[in-house]
């Protein structure tokens, strides 16, 4: 129609790439002492974006002698002055908003609507929130007198890159903790922005350090012997080698692993809104999202109508190009995720269950996967099991509501999970005994500074955001 609204793609010309990075250690940008570099690719196209210092041993042992030292000086600050540190960051992340989302975007391959509306505002969120706590924290019901712990080593994922950064770094930076920072390899331009914002608000030297580089720096990271806290969050099975790699030292471990959340549909829902729902729950991100609701637990005397309605608006989903704003659907971050999902979903298909996908042509070159739904899938199968990370919903029945509750708990995991029902006791009561970190009513994947985010079970320890999440980086 001559009428349709089509805005143009977000131009990359928004944001200035450099050719090649180095690291950021004590306020400065630096080469890596052994010279080696990566290249990180935009997963929508496999285009080069830039080669990016790759940090060994001797980085490492630098940058925690830096965050050491920055740590006398910033922990002995009031906490009305960190504060300021901390929203001057906030802002910063405001003003630079559209640089910020286009850069994410390319990295990571997510669509330009999920950087610009959430990943971005999110992350400025969780500084103007902590920025609130940093002189409070006698009032947070720590004790009189809390004290941080010293150097932070933190490792994050390439999911949520921004995002993840400020979870890691609001909290530790609120409670006088210094931070050395280890991007994910995929996505590691977003964090070498972020240093830049960091010397824009002034930041005092070695508060803030990245090392970009893979697990190799993240393993030489979480090893030194000079750090005093580890925050990891990752794959289970990575986060389970720091646990037994900080065994035995005097190092604070939070982590945050993987998922398998259930999204449980009683029949009394509001089937449009539950379809939504499911909608952001497992394509959000391309299902790349530790919290996804990548099981669908849907009542029998509904499930065919419910999943009717789920075909239908799938084939309304538009997959392509990440930076174009209409876009729902975009890249899917790494060839090796795209591998590790048709693997899964190969395996998926092996077992029995029955495969479905809206009919949707894939971009020729880039990392890119249908929307895709499992039916008839039993609570043994793989893909009822396993965290597949990608845009794959497995669709399981239940009768009764303590059924549900028993299949929603039936795997490893325990991060999230939703209840869909117009009942407001049957919420509480289901709710309590799900074995998850986060249970949402009639909603998914919604996020709040204020409230603590992590797992029950193999989806780890420790919380992240709201009062508690201040716990983690502080002694009492
Ligand atoms: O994770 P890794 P990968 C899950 C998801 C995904 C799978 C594999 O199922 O398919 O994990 O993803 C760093 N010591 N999640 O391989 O390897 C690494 O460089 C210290 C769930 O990307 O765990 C990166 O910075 N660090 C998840 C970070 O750990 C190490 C998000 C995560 O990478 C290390 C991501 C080591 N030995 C994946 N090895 C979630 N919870 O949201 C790697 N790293």
């Amino acid at each position: 129609s001559p009428f349709a609204y089509a805005p143009a793609p977000e131009s990359r010309s928004v944001v200035d790439i450099a050719p090649s990075y180095g690291l950021f250690v004590d306020g400065e940008f630096t080469e890596a002492a052994g010279g080696k570099v990566f290249k990180t690719v935009a997963p929508a196209t496999e285009e080069v974006l830039s080669e990016v210092a790759q940090a060994g041993e001797e980085d490492v042992d630098r940058a925690v002698r830096a965050a050491r030292k920055a740590f006398e000086k910033w922990s002995a600050l009031p906490g009305s002055a960190r504060a300021k540190y901390l929203f001057r960051i906030a802002r910063i992340i405001q003003e630079r908003s559209r640089e910020l989302a286009v850069l994410e975007t390319l990295d990571n391959g997510k669509p330009i609507k999920e950087t610009r509306d959430f990943d971005v505002p999110q992350a400025a969120a969780h500084f103007f929130y902590h920025a609130g706590w940093a002189d409070k924290l006698a009032h947070a019901g720590l004790g009189p007198d809390p004290r941080p712990l010293g150097v932070a080593a933190q490792v994050i994922p390439w999911n949520f890159p921004l995002l993840m950064l400020a979870w890691k770094i609001a909290p530790a930076l609120a409670t006088g903790n210094t931070v050395v920072l280890k991007p994910a390899e995929t996505t590691p331009l977003s964090a070498l922005f972020f240093a830049d914002v960091c010397r824009q608000a002034g930041l005092p030297k070695g508060v803030v350090n990245i090392l970009t580089g893979d697990g190799s720096t993240g393993a030489a990271l979480v090893s030194h012997p000079d750090v005093d806290k580890v925050a990891f969050t990752g794959s289970t099975e990575v986060g389970k080698a720091i646990a037994r790699q900080v065994a035995g030292t005097r190092k604070k471990v939070t982590l945050e692993l993987g998922g398998k959340g259930a999204n449980i549909v009683f029949d009394d829902a509001p089937i449009d809104q539950a379809v939504e729902g499911i909608v952001t729950g497992i394509f959000f991100n391309q299902g790349q999202v530790c919290c996804a609701g990548s099981r669908l637990l849907v009542q029998e005397s509904v499930a065919d109508e419910l999943i009717d309605a789920l075909k239908r608006r799938l084939t309304t989903l538009r997959l392509g190009d990440p930076l174009d704003k209409n876009t729902d659907i975009g890249a899917i971050n790494s060839a090796q995720q795209l591998a590790k999902i048709r693997e899964l979903t190969g395996i998926g298909e092996a077992e029995g269950a029955e495969r479905w996908s809206p009919e949707c042509e894939l971009p020729s070159s880039g990392y890119w996967f249908a929307p895709t739904l499992f039916t008839g899938v039993a609570q043994a199968h793989t893909v009822a099991q396993e965290e597949i990370f990608g845009p794959v919903l497995s669709v399981l029945t239940f009768r009764t509501p303590d059924e549900a509750v028993a299949k929603a708990n039936n795997t490893p995991y325990g991060l999230s999970a939703g209840v869909w029902t117009e009942k407001g006791s049957r919420i509480l009561a289901v709710a309590d005994r799900l074995r998850a970190g986060v249970v949402w009513a009639n909603t998914f994947n919604k996020f709040d500074p204020t409230s603590p985010f992590g797992g029950y079970k193999e989806s780890g320890y420790g919380r992240e955001g709201g009062r508690h999440g201040l716990e983690a980086y502080l002694d009492v």
